[in-house]
């Protein structure tokens, strides 16, 4: 018997500058992913998706006293809990939690949940680095913060929601990086996480470097955690997203860089938790993003051409 793949949608907004991402659970779900997952051989079971919350301000430049230049923080709160609580009570019952964003705000909840009572490591694919604070963002949007957040940075250090318990910043490995902001590369200099850019990835090879980054992220940990920014890819093979930038991964490189991790966690079982998010349907060609989300997540979980 395969592992039970439990799908835990979640349809947020609150932490993208675009409507729309709110969509994307429902496409990646019409973009067979069960069906997919299947083709891996695990078993996928729906949980639906976690409740959003209607927004207190509409303005989401509205005053946020203490929450600084961080828009709509108390709806991300709400929904980050409710996905980290999901999270952890799927991994308490022995199946896994894959959660499906929305934007990529709702990876606060699933690295909390996922860093309750384990060393977590971290695998994040993204163009961006996602470790603004508060104090630091140009957008004031929370999806260019959860890592920051989950590590407890800046003003994150004062909200216990926000953090990951178990996860430590020499377990956290980008891979892609293309678009990062002036204060997040300082930022991530003079910290002890692990960087590979697209550079990295033209010179050695994007199997290499998934290797490489899953070497950091199992080190000393008891599982890993991959979060999957579709804006990771080039905007050719993943147009349907709010914020592309070109330069990314092809089609081919991203299944071979997922398939890395499949063959890591037959080895060894390190896949812990997942999240898959960005998927923006209204600004997408015919679901086709959603369509290579499903595939990649399936791909992930041993699923092969032969
Ligand atoms: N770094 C920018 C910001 O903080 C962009 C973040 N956008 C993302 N991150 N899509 O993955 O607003
Ligand atoms: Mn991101
Ligand atoms: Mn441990
Ligand atoms: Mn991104």
């Amino acid at each position: 018997m395969g592992r039970t793949v439990r799908i835990i949608g979640a349809p947020m907004d609150y932490g993208a500058n675009r409507r729309g991402v709110d969509m994307g659970p429902s496409a990646i779900r019409y973009a067979d992913l069960a069906d997919g997952l299947e083709g891996a051989g695990v078993d996928p079971v729906d949980d639906g998706d976690v409740s959003m919350p209607r927004a207190e301000e509409r303005d989401p430049d509205a005053d946020q006293p203490s929450h600084g230049n961080a828009k709509f923080l108390r709806e991300v709160e709400d929904v980050c809990t409710r996905v980290g609580d999901r999270v952890a009570a799927t991994l308490a019952d022995g199946e896994f939690p894959l959660v499906l964003g929305g934007d990529h705000s709702v990876a606060i909840g699933s690295l909390n949940g996922s860093a309750r009572g384990a060393d977590l490591g971290a695998v994040w694919f993204d163009a961006h680095a996602d470790l603004n604070t508060p104090e630091t963002s140009p957008s004031g949007n929370v999806h260019g913060m959860p890592l920051a957040a989950a590590l407890g940075r800046g003003a994150f250090g004062e909200m216990a929601w926000t953090q990951a318990p178990g996860l430590r910043e020499s377990s956290v490995a980008y891979v892609g990086l293309r678009s990062i902001d002036d204060r997040e590369r300082e930022l991530i200099r003079a910290s002890e996480m692990t960087a590979f850019t697209m550079s990295d990835i033209d010179q050695r090879g994007v199997s290499a470097v998934v290797d490489d980054a899953l070497a950091v992220a199992t080190d000393g940990t008891d599982g890993v955690h991959v979060s999957l920014d579709l804006d990771w890819l080039d905007p050719k093979a993943a147009p349907g997203v709010g914020t592309p930038v070109r330069g990314g991964v092809t089609y081919r490189e991203a299944h071979a860089a997922l398939e890395a991790i499949s063959r890591r966690d037959e080895a060894d079982r390190m896949l812990r938790s997942m999240d898959v998010v960005e998927v923006n349907p209204i600004l997408d060609e015919a679901n086709e993003t959603a369509t290579l989300a499903a595939e990649l997540t399936a791909s992930a979980f041993g699923k092969r051409i032969l």
